[in-house]
């Protein structure tokens, strides 16, 4: 039995009917784009959140993290209300509430959680935990809800239960990523393609640097972004940012406050790097992507003004040292930063990027390669 299947048995005295595990991700390029009807193209990582589960026919949900390290919490499936569980079970318990929400009938379950995907570094820990549940939901309760689904919930569960006004990309990402393969992501048409992505296979790496800056979605300046987005949408008369493309851009400046026209720029300019990079993907030129990156990254950093000095010193540092391209990844203020390098440049990058950061006098940073990884499953 493995680890976490004991201790599964240890606090709740039986056996786990099951394991189910939903990656982390980073976001190749495409940010802050979901929430504009936009594109976007992750990749999931191979680290994972597992849930053990079984199902209990008294209507309770207990959770059990073993980062969380606290006691069970013990809550009643069809209490859930938004806002009385304020701690990392509101997201477990959110997928459950969402369920019921969507007019299913999820009964009671023993969960027990562990982590491997940071937390706090921009790389989803949040969606990996509400969709293995959602899964673990799908299966024990036989829900008969498709990955797409699964994943719409736990964003669901994130926005009206946890109350964090994310887009759907960390969740559908989590719940729909295949391995060797980025996920091309329309959110207005709701396409979403696998496009083959195999950096080692090329020579390349992937490495991310968690810069150890914690970021939180939850403290306000995402909704105010978010907010910014809607509002410009609405002042140049689009149903979404989507709608606009490098063409408008001129009309943009002499039409809206200069802080709502960077946010649009940045919007247009961002998806259309996703375009260009799945065109590099396609046509077997992975490294292509580099250039791609970069220009993301001084577009979340100049227009969206979501970087912060340690991700902008990590991607310079990187630069400096001969990586292809560097960017910061996912919500933005913190987290973690992504490398593209030729694979035998890689340690020398890494070492020049810890070496930067220990003489700025920042925290020494986490970095890890990572090759994309397979989306959420049952593993046993
Ligand atoms: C966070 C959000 F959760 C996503 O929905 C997305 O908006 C991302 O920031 C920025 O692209 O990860």
């Amino acid at each position: 039995m493995s680890p976490y299947e004991d201790t599964f048995r240890r606090v709740y005295g039986a056996r786990p009917e099951g394991v189910w595990a939903a990656p982390g991700r980073v976001n190749l390029i495409g940010e802050h784009t979901d929430y504009n009807d936009g594109l976007a193209l992750p990749v999931a990582i191979p680290q994972n959140t597992l849930v053990a589960a079984r199902r209990r026919q008294d209507g309770r949900l207990r959770l059990h993290s073993a980062q969380g390290d606290g006691p069970v919490v013990d809550l009643d499936v069809d209490r859930l209300t938004p806002g009385t569980v304020t701690t990392w079970g509101a997201y477990p318990a959110g997928v459950v509430w969402a369920l019921r929400e969507a007019g299913l009938r999820p009964g009671g379950a023993d969960l027990h959680i562990e982590s491997a995907v940071p937390i706090g570094a921009g790389l989803s820990s949040s969606a990996a935990l509400e969709c293995a549940v959602a899964f673990a939901y799908n299966d024990l309760y036989g829900l008969g809800l498709g990955a797409l689904d699964l994943a719409l919930m736990a964003q669901r569960a994130e926005n009206g239960f946890a109350g964090v006004p994310c887009g759907a990309m960390d969740q559908v990402a989590s719940a729909c990523c295949a391995s060797g393969a980025a996920l091309y992501l329309d959110f207005r048409t709701g396409v979403h393609q696998q496009v083959p992505f195999a950096p080692q296979a090329r020579g390349l790496s992937l490495l991310v640097v968690d810069t150890r800056v914690k970021h939180d979605l939850g403290d306000g300046a995402y909704a105010a972004l978010r907010a910014g987005c809607e509002r410009a949408a609405r002042l140049l008369g689009v149903p979404a940012l989507r709608d606009l493309g490098p063409v408008d851009l001129p009309r943009t400046v002499s039409e809206l406050p200069a802080n709502l026209a960077r946010l649009v720029r940045h919007v247009v300019t961002d998806n259309a790097r996703v375009t260009a990079a799945v065109a590099h993907l396609r046509a077997g030129q992975p490294a292509a992507l580099g250039p791609i990156l970069s220009e993301g990254h001084a577009s979340l950093r100049d227009d969206f003004r979501i970087s912060c000095a340690e991700s902008d010193l990590a991607v310079e540092t990187a630069l400096a040292h001969g990586a292809l391209g560097a960017r910061m990844t996912g919500g933005g203020f913190g987290g973690s930063v992504i490398v593209l390098a030729r694979e035998h440049r890689t340690e020398a990058i890494g070492a020049a990027v810890t070496a930067a950061f220990r003489s700025a006098g920042y925290q020494v940073p986490h970095l890890f390669p990572v090759s994309p990884a397979a989306g959420a499953r049952r593993i046993t």
